[in-house]
C-alpha cells in the first residue's frame, strides 16, 4: 500500500522563492509516488479570496497541485488560520478536495484526527475570541465584498499585529492545550492526532482514559520542505530537497 504524505505551514508567498522551489520539487516528486497527500493548513501565508488566482504566482501553485491529481494522487486541504478563505474555485483549479477541520479517518490502521491545530490553542483566549469573531459567514462575506487592494491591506495589518502579539505571549499560550487535545481525541474516539500551526514539531505519547494516544506536530517550512510520510510500517519526517 503506498504511503500517505502530510504537511502544513508552508506559508507560501511570492517573496519565498526557496520555499516555492521546494514545493515544486515536492509536487513533481514524492507527492506523485504517494497514495494521498494531506495539507493541514497554512499552505499560503495569506489568502484574500479565490480571486487571488489573478496573480500568476498562485496560478502556478494551483497548477503544481493539479499535476499531483493528474498523476492519480488525491490531494486534500484543510484551512489554516492564514488561508481559511480558500474556496471551491481554488479547489477546482488545483484539483484538491477541501476537508473540514477536524477531519477523522483511518490512517494505515489507526483512527486519526487531522486538524490545523489553532482551535486547540485554548489558553490563548484573545486569539480564540478573534477567531470566533472573524470566521462567521457574515463577516467573511463582508470581507470578500471589499475590493482586492483593500483586502490585501487589511490582511497585511492583521499579519503585522499578530506577529507583535505572538512575540509578547508566554509560550504555553501559543501551544495546544492538553485538555483540548484529550477532549478532541475522546470526542472522535481516535488514538492519534496530527496537526501543525504551532511550529513546534514533536511526537508526544500520552494516555487518555487508559488508552495510549499519540500526537504528531508537523514542522513548518521555515527551513527546507519537510513532510511526514506514513505507511503501514510507521512514520518519518522527510525533506523535499533531499
Ligand atoms: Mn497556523
Amino acid at each position: 500500500m503506498p504511503s500517505t504524505l502530510l504537511l502544513s505551514d508552508l506559508h507560501l508567498s511570492p517573496q519565498q522563492a526557496l520555499l516555492t522551489r521546494g514545493f515544486e520539487t515536492f509536487c513533481a516528486g514524492p507527492a506523485r509516488q504517494a497514495g494521498g497527500v494531506y495539507i493541514l493548513g497554512d499552505l499560503f501565508d495569506y489568502w484574500l479570496g479565490d480571486d487571488q488566482l489573478r496573480e500568476p504566482y498562485y496560478q502556478d501553485i494551483a497548477r503544481h497541485l493539479a499535476g499531483v491529481a493528474e498523476a492519480g494522487v488525491p490531494v486534500f486541504l484543510q484551512h489554516g488560520n492564514r488561508d481559511f478563505l480558500i474556496g471551491e474555485r481554488f479547489a477546482h483549479e488545483a484539483r484538491i478536495t477541501l476537508l473540514p477541520d477536524p477531519h477523522v479517518l483511518d490512517l494505515h490502521g489507526v483512527r486519526t484526527v487531522l486538524t490545523h491545530g489553532d482551535a486547540l490553542c485554548t489558553d490563548d483566549a484573545d486569539y480564540q475570541a478573534a477567531r470566533r469573531f472573524w470566521r462567521t459567514p457574515t463577516r467573511i462575506r463582508q470581507y470578500l465584498a471589499l475590493p482586492y487592494f483593500l483586502r490585501r491591506w487589511v490582511a497585511w495589518c492583521f499579519r503585522r499585529r499578530s506577529r507583535s502579539k505572538v512575540q509578547n505571549k508566554p509560550e504555553y499560550q501559543t501551544d495546544v492545550n492538553r485538555d483540548a487535545v484529550a477532549a478532541c481525541l475522546l470526542e472522535h474516539d481516535a488514538d492519534r492526532m496530527i496537526h501543525g500551526h504551532t511550529h513546534r514539531p514533536a511526537i508526544c505519547r500520552f494516555e487518555v482514559h487508559g488508552r495510549e494516544r499519540e500526537r504528531i506536530v508537523l514542522p513548518d517550512w521555515r527551513t527546507g520542505g519537510p513532510y511526514l510520510e506514513m505507511s503501514e510500517t510507521g512514520h518519518r519526517i522527510l525533506d523535499s530537497e533531499r
